[in-house]
């Protein structure tokens, strides 16, 4: 039987998970959207057959023909509807950030293990890219050896007007975050930052930024931000161990070479990257919500990035490093996800 899904916030990426919801993926209808512009909620509803328009989110949430819910709108608005989902019993694939800072993940972690079993779902798609699941599979085998080094770059060729620059960390960086604790199976105890020149694309936001996150077990990542990079969307990711090293491949299908140089695609957003990730993380979402659960990352790794995100404001505006307070983790997230 199919999951009745509703989905609150049909911007950029909120449209692209109804095309796969509706076009792409098996078990699902999109039975109701909204968005603060109902124009554009309108405009969705009416090329998906069945669809209707909610006022509000809430209202969506509290509709029974409604099964499970999306939260793809602004970061800072998850909060409120992941708890409205919990309240109300239903799955829900909150689109990352979880929320904007750990206090407001940790209402959603209470609000859950009070619950007593998992309802979200947050969404960390690079844990479902195909070469990021290859890269993985590398480490896990040993075949390079304890990870020393992880070197981590995400550059965006360009944002939206309403970026902001603590974005550059909490609602880019924290994909570079989720991915180094899932890679190495660790948390993250310290957050510096330090900032080049500026781009002078990117205006007053503090655009690129370099990351340095120490794991607890030692091992140190750099992270490099770009937001204005105007050439693509270049995501690249490398693990040095003891013995060896393993990197993300340049992935190209085909690679032209004429009048003495040759030439492949960047991809030229997040979209178009990640989109096998995308398809396979909502299919196992699907899979879960039908038995009215989730899986994959939690509202704990939702958390746990977000307690680094708000480091790394700290380390931003302070010049200095800043440690991660981490709290104990509840029994419902005994296994790591
Ligand atoms: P967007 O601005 O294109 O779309 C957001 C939509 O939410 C807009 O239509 C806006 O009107 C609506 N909205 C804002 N506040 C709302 C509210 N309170 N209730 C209902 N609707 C509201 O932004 P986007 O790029 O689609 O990003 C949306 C979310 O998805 C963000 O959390 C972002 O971090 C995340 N995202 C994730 C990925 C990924 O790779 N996993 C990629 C892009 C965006
Ligand atoms: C966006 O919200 C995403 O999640 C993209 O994956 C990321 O690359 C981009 O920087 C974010 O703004």
């Amino acid at each position: 039987m199919a999951v009745n899904v509703g989905v609150i916030g049909v911007g950029m990426i909120g449209q692209d998970h109804v095309r796969r919801l509706t076009t792409v993926l098996s078990g699902s209808a999109v039975v109701a959207v909204t968005d603060v512009s109902t124009e554009r909620a309108q405009s969705v509803a009416d090329s998906v057959p069945g669809a209707r328009v909610h006022a509000t989110g809430q209202d969506l949430i509290h509709d029974n023909a409604v099964d499970a819910v999306v939260v793809a709108s602004w970061g800072p608005t998850h909060e409120d509807y992941v708890l409205a989902c919990i309240a109300a019993g239903k799955p829900v694939f909150c689109e990352k950030p979880l929320a904007t800072t750990q206090e407001a993940c940790l209402r959603i972690v209470d609000a859950e293990a009070a619950h007593g079993r998992r309802l979200v779902q947050v969404g960390f798609m690079r844990r479902y890219d195909p070469a990021y699941c290859a890269l993985k599979a590398v480490v896990d085998s040993g075949a390079i050896g304890t990870p020393l080094l992880v070197h981590s770059v995400h550059r965006n060729p360009s944002v939206p007007a309403h970026y902001t620059g603590d974005m550059l960390i909490n609602d880019t960086a924290v994909h570079d975050i989720d991915l180094v604790r899932w890679l190495l199976r660790d948390e993250v105890v310290a957050a510096s930052v330090l900032t080049p020149r500026r781009n002078s694309r990117g205006g007053a936001l503090p655009d690129p930024l370099l990351m340095i996150l120490e794991m607890a077990g030692g091992a140190l990542v750099d992270v490099e931000l770009s937001v204005n990079i105007a050439y693509g969307y270049d995501i690249r990711g490398e693990v040095v161990g003891e013995t060896g090293t393993a990197a993300l491949a340049e992935g190209n299908p085909v690679v032209v070479k004429r009048e003495g140089a040759f030439s492949g695609r960047v991809p030229g957003d997040w979209r178009e990257r990640f989109l096998r990730a995308y398809d396979i993380e909502f299919q196992e979402w699907l899979g879960a919500a039908a038995q009215g659960g989730a899986t994959g990352p939690s509202a704990w790794d939702g958390y746990a990035a977000t307690a680094v995100t708000d480091a790394g404001l700290a380390a931003l505006r302070t010049g200095t490093r800043t440690a991660v307070p981490l709290r104990e983790r509840p029994a419902l997230y005994a296994s790591p996800s």
